[in-house]
């Protein structure tokens, strides 16, 4: 409860992409645990391939946790500190393959490793080698078969339906959650058997969470509805929908009986705008449209389904490039400090901090105070939109490229709020409220919103 008002609990997940531990630490109680943020996804944490890219991180070489990222006690530390904060941290667990690469080599922490045998880990028995494409590759996502027994992008592909292999993986799991995780995100679940997932993860202790990535493909026959009986899913069908509609100006309102068409039930999905894979592909807004994807995650954030997470990430133009390093290929960063989006300032490798941005930490409380409300049936004029969230709270957002009024319908009483989208926090936060020109004013039923273009607002009922 805030005052007198029952408030929905925090629920609002973090992805912090490529962080290291000691950094993802300070994040959890100088910006996480005072916004709300209820859980912090984390990027790879077992040893990897070296190199500079972000992505050997998804190149597993053996499962000691340790890696440019940091140390086992560093990360255990991290978990402590954030659960501390009130944040729980969960893992990405890269369990459907090891190494892509053809040659022999050694890992971050120095254990040898060749493409199919892993010494004291896996032997060359362990792996499927599907047989069904000329280099055992995947190269048709309409093959189930080759879905999940050839190789992603040539990655070593396990064999999960090995006892012996799930075995493996359930100690890996299992020592990431002695290391005091709350939960998993299952890194390319879509080439590991529903059922071996479900194996995999059955002997994990009750109340796991385990978050499937299963990238919605259009008549491919892996679907994400086969990963909810145990866990809950990406839905990527959410950004795919929302960032079209912010792009052409058009908002409409989604199905407000609960289910939307492609996409798993909302208590099992995960929504979110981007990730570090889609903000180099097909995301239809990144951070680098500031203020739109300000309003892309404020409309996520305000929505009534799944449960939201936010990006965060560094600037990047080159695809490959790692975050910076220091001396000993280390990934350092700096916490960020809580204030506005300034994405055109941002040069290669600064961290975008999109976390601690005014706008997200202003919506994350007025998602709580909106708590289980019902989303009212929006309304638009011109290019704006806006909806209630019933008795509660209202957001309204300006796509376009002019000036626009819009009124929008609402129970709230009358009075000027303030707008938590420019102010920020205003409940939770001891920084004093609200300027005068970061009102809104309710009356007679209607909240009056002016609306520059790109601009999001948001009032809540405790901001009065
Ligand atoms: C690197 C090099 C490779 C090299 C390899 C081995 O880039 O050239 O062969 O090393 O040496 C990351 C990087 C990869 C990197 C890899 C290993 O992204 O570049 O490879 O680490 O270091 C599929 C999977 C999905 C996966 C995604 C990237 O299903 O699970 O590919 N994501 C995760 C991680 C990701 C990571 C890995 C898995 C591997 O998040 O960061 O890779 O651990 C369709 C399919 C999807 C498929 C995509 C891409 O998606 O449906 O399942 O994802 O294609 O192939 C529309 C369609 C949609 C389509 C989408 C494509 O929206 O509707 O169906 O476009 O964007």
């Amino acid at each position: 409860t805030i005052g007198t008002v029952e408030v929905g609990p925090p629920d609002v997940g973090v992805q912090l992409f490529q962080l290291p531990w000691t950094t993802v630490a300070q994040e959890c109680e100088q910006n996480l645990g005072p916004a709300g943020f209820a859980w912090v996804l984390v990027s790879p944490a077992q040893e990897s391939v070296t190199g500079d890219e972000w992505w050997t991180s998804y190149q597993p070489v053996s499962y000691r946790v340790e890696s440019r990222l940091g140390t086992r006690a560093e990360f255990a530390d991290m978990t402590a500190r954030c659960r501390e904060a009130g944040v729980a941290v969960i893992a990405d667990a890269v369990v459907n393959h090891m190494t892509g690469q053809d040659a022999a080599g050694t890992g971050w922490a120095g254990s040898a490793y060749d493409h199919y045998s892993y010494p004291g880990l896996y032997a060359p028995e362990d792996f499927h080698h599907c047989g069904l494409t000329p280099n055992d590759d995947i190269a048709d996502y309409g093959s189930r078969e080759q879905v999940q027994t050839c190789e992603l992008v040539n990655l070593a592909d396990l064999d999960t339906s090995s006892p012996a292999v799930r075995e493996r993986i359930g100690a890996y799991l299992d020592d990431l959650l002695s290391l005091g995780v709350a939960g998993v995100r299952i890194d390319a679940a879509k080439h590991i058997a529903a059922a071996d997932v479900a194996a995999i993860v059955g002997g994990l202790p009750a109340g796991t969470r385990i978050l499937s990535e299963v990238i919605r493909g259009g008549g491919e026959p892996v679907q994400p509805e086969e990963y909810t009986s145990f866990g809950e899913v990406f839905e990527f069908t959410y950004a795919r929908d929302l960032a079209p509609q912010l792009r052409a100006g058009v908002l409409t309102d989604p199905d407000l009986s609960g289910e939307r068409p492609l996409h798993v039930p909302s208590d099992r999905a995960v929504v979110f705008v981007d990730n570090h894979d889609t903000e180099r592909g097909e995301a239809g807004v990144t951070y680098r449209d500031g203020d739109l994807y300000a309003m892309a995650n404020a409309l996520m954030l305000a929505d009534d389904f799944g449960t939201p997470v936010v990006y965060s990430g560094y600037a990047f133009t080159d695809r490959d490039a790692g975050a910076p390093v220091d001396a000993d290929g280390r990934v350092v960063a700096p916490v960020c400090a809580a204030g506005d989006a300034e994405v055109s300032a941002l040069a290669d490798g600064d961290r975008t901090c999109v976390h601690a941005w005014t706008a997200i930490r202003g919506m994350l409380e007025w998602r709580r105070v909106a708590a289980s409300a019902p989303r009212l049936p929006g309304v638009d004029d011109g290019d704006a939109y806006g909806f209630e969230r019933e008795g509660r709270a209202v957001v309204a957002v300006n796509p376009g490229a002019d000036e626009e009024r819009l009124a929008v319908p609402t129970t709230l009483p009358d009075g000027r709020y303030c707008d938590v989208v420019r102010a920020g926090p205003v409940v939770a936060d001891t920084a004093p409220g609200c300027a005068d020109d970061e009102t809104v004013e309710v009356a007679g039923g209607s909240a009056s919103f002016a609306l520059a273009p790109g601009q999001t607002s948001a009032i809540h009922s405790l901001a009065r």
